[in-house]
């Protein structure tokens, strides 16, 4: 139960926002993380902080026409959302995929704010997208796309304003076309307009890595709490793109065996491992089907197209694909084939009653917006390279990276202590985010 004065204020945020489930989603889990702060801190609800906050500064909806390579004329239509600057510029990814709505892009712009204040570093939060479905499309279709793309969004964007970069269905090829593009329209080389550059034209070492790498060490921090590690641990991931590939690559180097990768077709097992390079070989190289790998790979490999991912017994789970692929079912299946922790790659991946079934559990959760910040903040990394032109090595910037990751962590156990919470980093991760936007936003007024 929600303290009246919260109630009210979602209601009215619920209300205003219909037909959009993912968002109204995202927005309760806030305001249910949020209780413990309202008992405390009337303030920041009387100021309107939490009106101020669900409501976007800027909306951006755009036509993108393009002609594929019939010659046929294709109109996707694109979105920024621009949703809060008090800790610096608009950051955050853009998704092109035939799911993506209004809605959609609220949900993530919403969790973006919260997650970019737990990096610590001075980025605020947005997101953008397309219904674009890259799938089947050639080079040349995806060029003209994202060029078409850019016409409209390079008047919105820049490096002191928004800036952009990657998320499902938009990797270094995307990200190539629409800096270019960029380019060419303003005759700016703004190397930090972007992030998920190319290593040769801005982009930072490790970025590719970050999300997945990051969101492993977020586990193995929470493992660490429970006296554990991943050295022999059966890891269960989903996805086989950007994050779920380095996710794997990261808890192999800890010595962990990963036994399941997926896309939209269906799943893989491998009881003796992934075979990482034959994966990327497939989904980076070849943008091939998961299938493939089983055809490849033979031995005690096998493909399932029906069913849930989440039936393989693991210790431990990291969901790397998209938003609501794990239920409740699913929690209850992983509990009961003893999963010990729970770290998010993707964005919500798992519903609110999966979170309830894990928590209730005392399975070690670490929700997306501080589990998967990695990427985020290896994006803000990518822009103080750009700022300073210059770049850093791959340890160094991987070092840079661990530490925010665990500082994460740290900061997301004892926020949840301090509330009362203790172990809960879901209420740790959305307090400690919203304070220091909530506080930034009482110092500047009512804006
Ligand atoms: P990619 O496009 O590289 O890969 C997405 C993977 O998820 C693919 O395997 C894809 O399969 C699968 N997938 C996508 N949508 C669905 C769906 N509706 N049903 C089943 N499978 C699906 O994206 P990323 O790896 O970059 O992103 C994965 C998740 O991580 C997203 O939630 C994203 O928001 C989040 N994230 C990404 C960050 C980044 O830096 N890239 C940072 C933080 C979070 P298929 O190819 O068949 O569509
Ligand atoms: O969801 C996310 O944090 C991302 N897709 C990465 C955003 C970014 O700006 O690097």
């Amino acid at each position: 139960m929600l303290d009246p004065a919260l109630q009210k204020t979602l209601d009215v945020v619920l209300a205003r926002n219909p037909g959009e489930p993912e968002f109204h989603q995202a927005v309760r889990e806030v305001f249910d993380s949020l209780a413990v702060v309202q008992q405390r801190h009337p303030e920041y609800n009387d100021q309107g902080i939490l009106t101020r906050l669900c409501e976007p500064e800027r909306q951006i909806i755009f036509r993108v026409p393009w002609v594929d390579d019939k010659g046929t004329v294709q109109v996707n239509r694109g979105f920024r959302v621009e949703y809060n600057s008090a800790l610096g510029p608009y950051k955050g990814g853009l998704r092109f995929h035939r799911s993506v709505n209004l809605g959609i892009v609220k949900f993530l712009g919403f969790e973006q704010i919260f997650k970019n204040s737990l990096t610590g570093l001075p980025i605020g939060g947005g997101k953008g997208g397309s219904d674009f479905d890259p799938h089947g499309k050639s080079d040349g279709e995806v060029m003209r796309f994202c060029q078409s793309f850019m016409s409209e969004l390079h008047r919105h964007i820049g490096e002191y304003t928004d800036v952009p970069a990657g998320d499902i269905g938009v990797g270094a090829r995307e990200v190539g076309y629409l800096f270019g593009q960029y380019k060419r329209l303003t005759n700016r080389y703004e190397g930090g307009v972007l992030t998920g550059k190319g290593l040769d034209w801005g982009g930072s070492l490790v970025r590719k890595e970050a999300t997945g790498y990051g969101a492993t060490i977020f586990a193995e921090e929470m493992l660490k709490v429970r006296g554990s590690s991943f050295d022999g641990r059966r890891v269960g991931v989903s996805g086989s793109g950007n994050v779920a590939i380095y996710a794997i690559d990261k808890v192999q180097q800890l010595g962990g065996v990963v036994v399941t990768a997926s896309d939209s077709s269906g799943y893989i097992v491998d009881e003796d491992g992934v075979d990482l390079e034959l994966l990327k070989q497939i989904k980076e190289v070849e943008r091939g089907r998961i299938a493939d790998y089983v055809d490849r790979r033979g031995g005690r490999s096998r493909f399932v197209a029906d069913g849930s991912i989440w039936e393989v017994p693991v210790d431990v789970a990291l969901p790397c694909a998209t938003q609501n692929e794990l239920h409740q079912k699913d929690a209850k299946r992983l509990v009961e084939n003893g999963v010990i922790a729970v770290s998010e790659g993707a964005n919500m991946p798992s519903t609110p009653e999966a979170v309830e079934v894990f928590q209730d559990a005392r399975v070690a959760f670490g929700p997306g917006k501080a589990a998967n910040a990695g990427g985020v903040a290896t994006s803000a990394l990518e822009m103080q390279q750009n700022a300073s032109r210059d770049s850093w090595t791959f340890e160094y910037t991987e070092g840079r990276l661990t530490d925010i990751m665990r500082s994460i962590h740290q900061n997301t156990l004892e926020t949840a202590e301090e509330f009362g919470k203790p172990g809960d980093y879901v209420v740790g991760a959305n307090v400690a985010g919203f304070r220091k936007v909530a506080d930034a936003m009482l110092a500047f007024g009512v804006i």
